[in-house]
């Protein structure tokens, strides 16, 4: 990188997963974050429910440690969160793991860009005999039947302790975090799985090389080398996650190289399935690609568009990740039928 405070004395610019962490420093609050998983894995086997880690929205990637700049990945956690909601329905615990600030499950109704929660509220101003103004709110009654709904499924999930939230910003929090939760969601073998739709960068800036502070302007133009971030998922199949059914997803904006590229990465990682998506009709189509004895399959889910209104999220609106979250339970199912343990 040819920015000021630069440290060029480190040279490597491909990454193993071992070679990543060992030189790649963890985060901060990552032993906490273990602890609370493993009890988290602990009581869904005590009570006996299988549990998907869901990976939700972009990860960023720093240009300086006092970081002023980075690049992100484009996500709003929509599809994560909504998926985390019908899994929970299926009977499933989810662990969410999300981009800080970006979209959660139940609280996702109420965005603050669609939904804001200010507009749900009314105020009441009154006046007592002594002359001294008290005021209270309540819900306005056109919006209350959708917050009983979304508040009492968010209730009953908290209470059950079936949700358990982690978050993320950087790549690196996210690698660390994801080798972390995947070891012990292990424990659990096949009756887990992972389902990872957040946005992952495919380039870095190693700590090494990056500049301690903010990069100056006024030297014309700002050249950045970036390395590329190790390919985890081979990691994660073979090693991590302990023979979990695993669920990627492929964004492409190239709807041509959906396949293929879904295809390449079935055979280069050996996992259960993908699910390929193009950017701008993701809320609408996506496709299932997995290994089959002829090679490859590929199902195509559709919805109408007409049914799912952009400024619409609540369950009555159908949401493409309905259809995507039962047919994983489908082949969770078969799959784990099918299993000699
Ligand atoms: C996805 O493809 C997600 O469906 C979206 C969801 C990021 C498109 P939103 O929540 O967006 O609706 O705003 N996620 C995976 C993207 C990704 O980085 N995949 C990697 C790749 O394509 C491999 S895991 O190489």
């Amino acid at each position: 990188m040819s920015a000021e405070g630069g440290t060029p004395a480190f040279e490597s610019s491909t990454f193993s997963a071992e070679s990543f962490f060992a030189t790649q420093p963890p985060p901060p609050d990552l032993e906490k974050s273990v602890v609370s998983v493993r009890e988290f894995v602990a009581r869904q086997i005590r009570e006996r429910r299988r549990v998907v880690l869901i990976t939700s929205g972009g990860t960023t990637v720093p240009l300086e440690l006092n970081v002023v700049r980075f690049l992100d990945n484009f996500s709003a956690g929509t599809r994560g969160a909504t998926s985390a909601e019908y899994f929970l329905d299926a009977g499933y615990a989810v662990i969410f793991m999300h981009r800080q600030f970006s979209l959660q499950p139940y609280s996702r109704h109420y965005s603050h860009s669609t939904n804001p929660f200010l507009d749900l509220l009314e105020i009441h101003s009154e006046s007592s005999s002594s002359g001294a103004r008290s005021s209270h709110i309540t819900v306005t009654p056109s919006k209350e039947a959708d917050l009983v709904e979304v508040l009492s499924r968010y209730k009953q999930v908290h209470a059950k302790g079936i949700l358990h939230t982690l978050t993320f910003v950087t790549v690196n929090d996210y690698l660390w975090l994801l080798r972390s939760v995947s070891h012990e969601l292990s424990r659990m073998g096949r009756r887990s799985m992972y389902y990872l739709a957040a946005a992952v960068s495919d380039f870095f800036l190693p700590r090494q090389k990056m500049s301690e502070h903010k990069i100056q302007s006024g030297k014309g133009s700002l050249h950045i080398e970036m390395d590329q971030v190790p390919k985890v998922l081979r990691s994660m199949v073979s090693e991590w996650s302990s023979g979990g059914f695993v669920v990627s997803f492929k964004l492409e904006t190239d709807s041509a190289l959906i396949i293929p590229k879904a295809r390449a990465a079935l055979e280069r990682y050996g996992h259960q399935v993908v699910i390929g998506n193009e950017l701008h009709n993701r809320k609408y189509q996506v496709v299932f690609v997995t290994p089959s004895e002829a090679g490859f399959s590929e199902t195509w889910l559709r919805i109408n568009p007409e049914t799912h209104p952009i400024t619409a999220s609540l369950h009555h609106v159908k949401e493409i990740e309905e259809d995507i979250v039962a047919e994983l339970v489908r082949r969770h199912d078969d799959w784990l039928g099918s299993s000699t343990e």
